[in-house]
């Protein structure tokens, strides 16, 4: 029995349950409360999400691509990672660079979304077990969004998105991958690997990120993206998603436009080509609680500069594509 140490929404711990899932084993899945992380400090590993205890062998483990690479390596039925050693290097390549990039800047965008448009749900994601839920109650979780949202914010960075240029680096990764699927079907070689799940999940928080979601020439790869979820029977949407889309629906608008990128702006495209990496990286910052204060001018500046325009809702063409 495989137990997995979780948050539910997390596109890293997605990739795990997807491996899991994929091979059939026998798993269960145990919910961190994420400020405290009480239920794993008994295991000697990076206190990340997902974390893995493998009951059979005793081994505990965190960082979702070793954890795919331990289940593949420790229970060899359907396979995960290509039996050729070049395409096997090349599929490792390509999941730690997605973890280092994408899966990093996708969540960071996929945060700042939500606090511009609706922070409440901050508090539905991380404390929907404390004090009894009462922090999700509507008038509560309207006073508590501030706090995680600048807790969030300083912690990865959410009010340095734009000097960090993280939404030109994502579609200068982004194009050139698209590409490569429309013409091969697959990140490496022909058929189905860790990398084509590491990439599925980690787009994930992209899908509520307008810029991306509606780009014209990124349509492809979130119809990939959506036809493997199908075809894995992966969930349609996370709770965040729904939320969301509910909230755009009512008020009829999304903030979609980055002022600041020209929409016939050339963007540099490099090869579809991982980096050389052997391990991922983070960018989790330690957040004291004396830095709140003094950062909340931060946040509500992401919440309400008007840097990211306002536009009209209209849901993704690729939702539900066949
Ligand atoms: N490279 C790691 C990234 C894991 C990660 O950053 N997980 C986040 C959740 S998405 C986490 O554990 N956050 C806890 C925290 O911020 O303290 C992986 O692939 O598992």
């Amino acid at each position: 029995m495989i137990e997995l140490y979780k948050l539910h929404w997390s596109h890293y711990v997605e990739k795990v349950r997807w491996a899991l899932d994929f091979k059939r084993l026998d798993w269960r899945g145990i919910d961190i409360v994420a400020f405290r992380k009480d239920e794993m400090k008994r295991f000697d590993c990076a206190q990340t999400v997902p974390l893995i205890h493998d009951t059979a062998t005793g081994v505990a483990i965190s960082d979702s691509s070793p954890i795919i690479r331990y289940l593949d390596e420790t229970y060899p039925q359907f396979p995960l990672l290509p039996a050729d050693p070049a395409e096997r290097a090349l599929a490792w390549r390509w999941m730690v660079t997605l973890d280092s990039t994408l899966g990093l800047n996708a969540r960071r965008l996929g945060y700042t979304q939500v606090i511009m448009e609706c922070p409440g749900i901050l508090s539905r994601l991380f404390m929907p077990g404390v004090c009894g839920g009462l922090f999700t109650w509507p008038v509560l979780r309207t006073l508590v969004a501030p706090v995680l949202g600048t807790m969030l914010a300083l912690r990865f960075r959410f009010h340095r998105n734009r000097q960090d240029r993280v939404y030109e680096q994502l579609e200068e990764q982004l194009l050139p991958i698209a590409g490569h699927l429309d013409r091969e079907g697959f990140l490496v070689g022909h058929t189905f690997t860790a990398a084509d799940l590491t990439l599925a999940c980690l787009l994930r928080p992209l899908r509520i990120v307008p810029h991306f979601a509606d780009h014209p020439r990124l349509q492809s790869l979130f119809a990939w993206q959506e036809r493997l979820f199908r075809e894995h029977g992966r969930d349609a949407a996370f709770p965040y998603e729904t939320l969301m889309a509910a909230h755009r629906q009512k008020r009829g608008s999304v903030r979609g436009r980055v002022s600041w990128l020209s929409p016939d702006r050339a963007v540099p495209m490099g090869d579809a080509q991982p980096l050389s990496l052997e391990t991922a990286g983070n960018d989790i910052h330690e957040v004291s609680r004396w830095q709140l204060l003094p950062a909340l001018p931060a946040y509500f500046r992401l919440r309400w500069s008007g840097r990211i325009k306002r536009m009209p809702y209209v849901p993704a063409a690729w939702l539900g594509a066949q």
